[in-house]
């Protein structure tokens, strides 16, 4: 069994080499996270940016996944890098934290991610303890290397600081907002994951974290597109969200009853 047990299970999968495919989930039921991470997505981002996430929502649902055996992950708001360390003492595998966009945000996102003395994350961890099994002194000592922080790149100047923010120790891996990004790198023109300006970028941005020895993510919007970006080189890739398959099956089911 890995460190830290479904807790360290992300870090595990991301150094194997394969890539994980994550669920993504905004409507704030931790049910339907752990009904996908059962279905076999082999983690769960909880959005606490866009979706309907709170910290008592998302301290529940990081226990859903967990008890279902996977690792779950939780993308903070904007800036609220307080919660980093309080969703980590909750169990989560992994932070995303959106729009990092210098260095200066990398290395505050790092500082609560990590304890003392690569950061000044604080000690209370009571339930990453009882969902990890692990004793205090264990925690303490390897939390750091089974913890992911996750720094979003979804702007011109994250792009610009990108080798910077990649250099931060304490940040693991990043992660593509491609609906960002586009509306970033096309002035404001248009909000297209696929747009060309975005995926002319990718193979670069894989390229970067690769030579810095860290892992890069993407948020896709079909199953085919994670399947063509993991060929690309990503070793994090998520897949729709809940909404979208709720609504997504739905429309499908109904059609063929009313064809
Ligand atoms: C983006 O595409 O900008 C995202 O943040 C994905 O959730
Ligand atoms: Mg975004």
């Amino acid at each position: 069994m890995n460190k830290g047990g479904s807790l360290g299970l992300l870090a595990q999968q991301l150094r194997a080499g394969k890539c994980v495919f994550s669920a993504w989930c905004g409507i704030g039921e931790p049910i339907l996270a752990e009904m996908l991470v059962r279905e076999g997505f082999d983690t769960a981002v909880l959005d606490m940016q866009h979706g309907a996430y709170d910290y008592a929502r998302a301290h529940l649902g990081i226990s859903h996944i967990s008890l279902a055996g996977k690792s779950a992950i939780v993308r903070i708001p904007v800036g609220d890098f307080a919660e980093v360390s309080r969703l980590l003492d909750a169990g989560a595998a992994g932070i995303i934290a959106p729009m990092i966009n210098s260095v200066e945000d990398a290395r505050t996102f790092a500082a609560f991610a990590k304890y003392p003395p690569l950061g000044e994350r604080s000690w209370g961890p009571a339930r990453a303890l009882t969902l990890s099994g692990m004793n205090a002194t264990d925690y303490f000592q390897s939390a750091n290397d089974f913890t992911r922080a996750i720094a979003m790149i979804e702007t011109r100047e994250a792009m610009a600081a990108l080798d910077d923010i990649l250099a931060v120790p304490g940040i693991d891996g990043i992660f593509i907002g491609p609906s960002d990004l586009s509306i970033a790198l096309t002035n404001g023109r248009t909000v297209d994951p696929m747009a060309s300006e975005v995926l002319g970028a990718l193979d670069h941005i894989v390229a970067r974290a690769k030579a810095h020895n860290k892992f890069s993510g993407i948020f896709t919007f079909s199953g085919k597109v994670a399947r063509d970006m993991a060929a690309r080189g990503f070793n994090l890739c998520s897949i729709s969200n809940d909404t979208g398959l709720l609504r997504q099956a739905g429309a499908l089911e109904l059609a063929a009853a009313r064809a």
